[in-house]
């Protein structure tokens, strides 16, 4: 009897090769893996180097000149990754990870995330708005942040609003009434593909690391910099486009905030 050797050595080479691979691949912490703590993320939203505060008496000017002041920041935060200094990633589960940031509720901007191993992590990953199968699951599973009643949904799109920015500027022409309204979302559609402004951005903590222990709970101070809606990749007059919605120019502005989140510092206390 002949045995072919050929696949049997192939098979073993194969065995080896995955069994090295998912040794390589096994998680290098440092960490008793029953370790867990938790992790606040502060959204400080501002303009500039100025503080943001909602209201007429307050004007800031953008690259174009123009003076304006702002009503209403609201976003959507979802699907949380954080990554630690050996590229370990813990993703958040996703029943936990959507929240609502609004700069008129003070109590939004503070987020904690709970259950995380203990680790020393070195960026957080997320999503500005909400990934299109929340987008368009059933709506009995959407509740909290995503109810639709918040005021970020589109009933006649079955889609949320990300992010919304409202506010009045002496630029903005008569017909708009002083007011200029940017309400930006768009998950790529359900039967046909339309408009995806969905960003995943990842923010470095540069040269800190946010020390999660049992007794420790970082905060990570992430400031989100209005200006930067305006100012970016495309210069966003108010005078040209006091109105942005479910529109093909809404992608220049998401663009554009998909760059406006910065970490600040981090607080291990
Ligand atoms: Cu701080």
């Amino acid at each position: 009897m002949k045995i072919n050797t050929i696949p049997v050595l192939t098979a073993i080479a194969l065995f080896l090769l995955s069994f090295s691979c998912s040794e390589d691949n096994s998680p290098t912490s440092e960490f008793d893996p029953s370790e867990k703590g938790s992790l606040s993320v502060e959204f400080d939203n501002v303009v500039g180097n100025r503080n943001l505060q909602l209201g007429g008496q307050q004007n800031y000017t953008n690259a174009a000149g123009e003076t304006f002041s702002v009503d209403i920041f609201d976003y959507y935060i979802s699907n949380i990754i954080l990554t630690d200094k050996n590229n370990n990633q813990y993703i958040v589960p996703q029943d936990s990870s959507y929240f609502l940031i609004q700069e008129s509720e003070r109590a939004s901007q503070e987020i904690t995330l709970h259950n995380i191993p203990a680790g020393n992590y070195t960026s957080i990953t997320f999503t500005i708005g909400v990934d299109s199968l929340r987008n368009t699951m059933d709506v009995g599973r959407r509740t909290g942040a995503l109810d639709p009643a918040t005021g970020m949904y589109w009933a006649w799109n079955s889609g949320y609003i990300f992010l919304k920015l409202e506010g009045k500027s002496a630029q903005a022409p008569d017909d708009a009434g002083g007011k200029y309204r940017y309400h930006i979302g768009g998950f790529g559609g359900m039967t046909e593909p339309t408009i995806n402004n969905i960003k995943t951005v990842t923010c470095s903590f540069g040269s800190s690391v946010a020390t999660v222990r049992t007794a420790i709970t970082p905060t990570i101070h992430m400031l989100a910099d209005v200006m930067k809606l305006f100012n970016g990749s495309t210069t966003l007059s108010i005078a040209q486009n006091p109105t942005v919605m479910f529109a093909p120019f809404s992608v220049n502005i998401a663009d554009n905030y998909s760059h406006m989140f910065n970490v600040d510092h981090i607080h291990n206390d």
